[in-house]
């Protein structure tokens, strides 16, 4: 059911460090029915290491990606924030690139086909692929034509064959699901068209570690980057990094920009600065990291004892979105139905079950207002600013927002 890293995925180096153990975990999206509570449920071991040889963070476990996406509950669309951001990824790619009628855009991690949308409202040809049997429908219901399966250099091919090559191809908090990444640049090399590029998003490293973002290191995320050990993995594949952009959405993302070798385009100089960013703040070193896993032990221990404290007053305490991350969270630091008496998320997939591991009942957004809670532990901690704005009148009602990351807050 999963197997343990031999050696770095980009550089080979088989002496990778760990770092921080957040112990035995069940899956962050392996939401229960209620029949499910009463049996034995899977938990996975969840242990973070670096490579010091390329700077890749790994996890020290891979599980079986059947386990994960064959069957997935989360979709992007159940957030504002999320869809402009995708909206944003549309427009710069339209803007700048110029794209037409007769291009053709593929998503690698369609999801429910959210970000391809955008680009079918300007007219170009979109083609989803993703592993998630569930999704690929609903994508297909948006008129998202999406191959349902992982992308290979096999399948790859295939789709060249049928489709032909594309002008842009995107991945947007995928490429961490990823084990064989160079099977994905393969792929990417496969599927681009001469001009075309590749276009990639993913939480920072930097934003991760800097703000003790700990809860995104779970089982679907099997890599943690930064620019260097990207431009470490490009040095073997014929795509080069040319232009990055850091944005806001998940607490911090970078999103970066590839072009073939050959293409003659100006490599932005933001690379070169934020690499000498990452090496000045120590990204590299493994002391960072030992730093980080005690900060992580203290906003765990603090988080639990804000916890107790305000259920012994007598107090009640909701949480607010059962984002995968939550569940990391609501695990390692063993808050569990006894202090939480439950969670809204807006996804309806998601409502009606338990959370893995916790057993903590999923409602939509409206009980919040029904049972008025003293207190909102806000686990999609990465869009407090739109949740708070939406639970304006709980919060004048008295209401109180708790924010676990990067320290422990109530407003
Ligand atoms: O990379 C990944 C990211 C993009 O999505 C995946 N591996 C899995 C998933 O992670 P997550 O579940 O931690 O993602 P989110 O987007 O932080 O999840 C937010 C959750 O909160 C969703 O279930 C929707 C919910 N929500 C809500 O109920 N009301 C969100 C907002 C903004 C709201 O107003």
């Amino acid at each position: 059911m999963y197997k343990k890293v031999k050696a770095c995925r980009i550089c080979g180096n088989p002496n990778l460090k760990l770092f921080l153990t957040l112990g035995n975990i069940p899956l962050p999206n392996g939401f229960l029915t209620k029949n499910q509570l009463s049996k034995p449920e899977k938990y996975f071991p969840l242990n973070a290491c670096l490579c010091e040889k390329c700077g890749l963070v790994q996890l020290q476990e891979i599980v079986n990606p059947n386990e994960m996406f064959k069957n997935y509950v989360y979709i992007p669309s159940t957030s504002k924030t999320r869809m402009n951001n995708f909206s944003e990824i549309a427009e710069y790619a339209n803007k700048n690139f110029k794209l037409n009628h007769n291009s053709l855009v593929i998503d690698i991690g369609s999801n429910d086909g959210s970000l391809l949308s955008y680009f079918k409202g300007y007219g170009i040809k979109t083609l989803g692929i993703d592993p998630a049997v569930n999704l690929a429908k609903i994508a297909e219901l948006k008129g998202i034509t999406t191959i349902n399966n992982y992308i290979t250099p096999v399948l790859a091919k295939k789709i060249y064959k049928k489709y032909g090559q594309a002008n842009v191809i995107t991945a947007t908090n995928v490429v961490a699901h990823i084990d064989n990444l160079y099977d994905l640049f393969k792929s990417v090399e496969i599927l681009l068209g001469v001009n075309g590029v590749f276009i990639c998003e993913f939480p920072y490293l930097l934003d991760l570690i800097k703000n003790n973002q700990f809860d995104t290191i779970y089982h679907e995320h099997l890599s943690y980057f930064s620019i260097k050990p990207l431009i470490k993995l490009t040095s073997r594949v014929n795509l080069e990094l040319f232009d990055v952009f850091r944005s806001n959405i998940d607490g911090g993302s970078l999103r970066v920009v590839f072009k073939k070798k050959n293409i003659k385009l100006e490599i932005n100089a933001k690379i070169k600065k934020l690499l000498d960013n990452e090496n000045n703040y120590g990204l590299y070193n493994f002391s960072t990291y030992q730093k980080f896993a005690k900060r992580v032990k203290h906003v765990s221990d603090n988080l639990q004892k804000t916890l107790k404290k305000i259920k012994k007053q007598g107090k009640t305490i909701a949480g607010y979105g059962a984002a995968a991350k939550g569940n990391i969270l609501l695990n390692y630091c063993h808050i569990n139905d006894k202090l939480i008496d439950y969670i809204v998320d807006s996804t309806p997939y998601k409502q009606g079950l338990f959370t893995p591991g916790t057993h903590i009942p999923i409602f939509p957004e409206a009980e919040i207002m029904k049972t008025k809670p003293d207190y909102i532990l806000i686990l999609a901690w990465n869009f407090a600013f739109e949740i708070m704005d939406k639970e304006k009148k709980y919060k004048v009602q008295g209401g109180k927002f708790i924010i676990p990351v990067p320290k422990v807050t109530i407003n």
